[in-house]
């Protein structure tokens, strides 16, 4: 009942920080593109392969923006899904299943509804079923306006291959879309070449395979050569059109493509063992904030996809009056550092904490297990109240339980 959420408000008052509103309303008012890059991995940025460079365009544009480099996906079994969760709701996704399936009854306080009451069109791109992961129905409960799914692409077998339409022709199609849409906007497009098991037509492959032990992770550097190729061609369309001077587009991976049965070739390729904490550290995935006004720097603060919500809105200067979001915006310098993952594992300003075992985030050496122990404690503790909140559909009772919250504080006060 509402009474189940006291505890989850008390909770987020009490690790509140004073926000410091760092860029707060940099991008008020303007349009936002969130671009969830489908199996985007921060080790391919700035690395090569054959003396080439795997994302040569991102290389650059990550210069020209917000770039952040430990930041992390925290997705689950439901992959992609999860990650829009994570964005959406500012919630933890689930250790089993896939949210967007077994809980898209809920009520939810998507960031689509809250945008959408201050005013924007919001959508979903992704020229994909609109059936899968269930996201036809999970929409809806998120708040969104419209989702363009493969049925609104030109989607033809020549500009198609393996998982379906190529991003090339899915940006160019969303561009146009775009161009049309009631502004202020805000649009989530969802890449797909880049997916297991990346494949490639052949004259799409414009670097040569890797010489790894595997075939996997070889094929995967040519399908991330290509998504950035593609992405090329959309920012420089995107910069040359009208939408440029009042949009702000954001580039995140969405979770990773090459998994830990491949650490061995990763470790051929990367040129080190790949170790439990080198795993880890692998979860890491790009994050970018690009647009006119905003001013290029390189952030190293330790977050995950659960602090994006409370960044774009501090970005927008948006009011986001749902309290019950265990994120922690980006851009804060005082903000709280702690990326819990799904498993109970987490990485602090200072520490890694694995399954345990505690080591030091900067050298991967293993230290005294103690000094993790908050940060475990603290995984436990928010992953518990996450869950709560999706399985008792909790925020049913926000309202409810907010009012009688006011009035005990109105009636404590007067007893003051
Ligand atoms: C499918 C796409 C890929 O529509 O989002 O999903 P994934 O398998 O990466 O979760």
């Amino acid at each position: 009942d509402s009474n189940e959420l006291v505890p989850v408000i008390n909770y987020m008052n009490e690790n509140k920080s004073e926000d410091s509103d760092r860029l707060e309303g940099v991008a008020e008012g303007k349009n936002v593109i969130v671009m969830s890059m489908e199996s985007t991995q921060t080790f391919v940025v700035d690395n090569t392969l054959h003396g080439e460079e795997l994302t040569p365009y991102f290389n650059d544009l990550k210069e020209e923006g917000i770039y952040f480099d430990n930041f992390y996906h925290q997705v689950k079994q439901g992959r992609t899904s999860d990650s829009e969760f994570l964005l959406a709701n500012s919630l933890y996704p689930l250790n089993r299943g896939a949210v967007f399936f077994t809980h898209s009854g809920n009520q939810y306080e998507g960031l689509p509804s809250l945008l959408n009451e201050k005013g924007y069109f919001t959508s979903s791109m992704h020229a994909n079923d609109k059936t899968f992961w269930n996201r036809n129905v999970m929409y809806d409960s998120l708040g969104f306006d419209e989702f363009y799914s493969k049925e609104d692409y030109d989607v033809t077998p020549e500009k198609s291959h393996g998982w379906g339409y190529l991003d090339e022709y899915f940006f160019e199609d969303s561009l146009s879309k775009m161009k049309e849409m009631d502004q202020p906007f805000y649009t989530k497009m969802i890449t797909l070449t880049n997916h297991y098991p990346f494949t490639l037509p052949e004259e799409q492959k414009l670097i040569e395979e890797g010489e790894t032990g595997s075939g996997t992770l070889n094929r995967y550097f040519q399908t991330i050569r290509y998504q950035d190729e593609a992405l090329k061609k959309f920012v420089e369309d995107f910069k040359n059109s009208e939408l440029y001077d009042d949009t702000i587009l954001v580039i995140y991976g969405d979770h990773f493509g090459i998994s830990e049965n491949h650490q061995k070739a990763m470790g051929e390729y990367l040129d080190k063992d790949i170790n439990e904490f080198e795993q880890f550290q692998l979860q890491r995935v790009p994050l970018l904030i690009y647009g006119k006004g905003i001013k290029g720097e390189k952030n190293h603060t330790v977050g995950g996809q659960i602090d994006l919500r409370p960044t774009l809105t501090n970005l927008l200067g948006i009011e986001d009056d749902n309290p019950i979001q265990f994120g922690h915006d980006l851009l804060d310098e005082d903000r709280r550092q702690l990326m819990i993952t799904r498993d109970g594992n987490f990485a602090n300003e200072d520490y890694v904490g694995i399954q345990g075992t505690c080591y030091d985030r900067e050298t991967g050496e293993k230290l005294e297990a103690g000094l993790c122990d908050e940060g475990f404690d603290k995984a436990q503790e928010e992953l518990e109240m996450s869950d709560s909140i999706i399985y008792g559909d909790l925020l049913r009772y926000l309202d409810e339980t907010e009012m009688v919250q006011n009035k005990d504080e109105g009636s404590n006060q007067e007893n003051d």
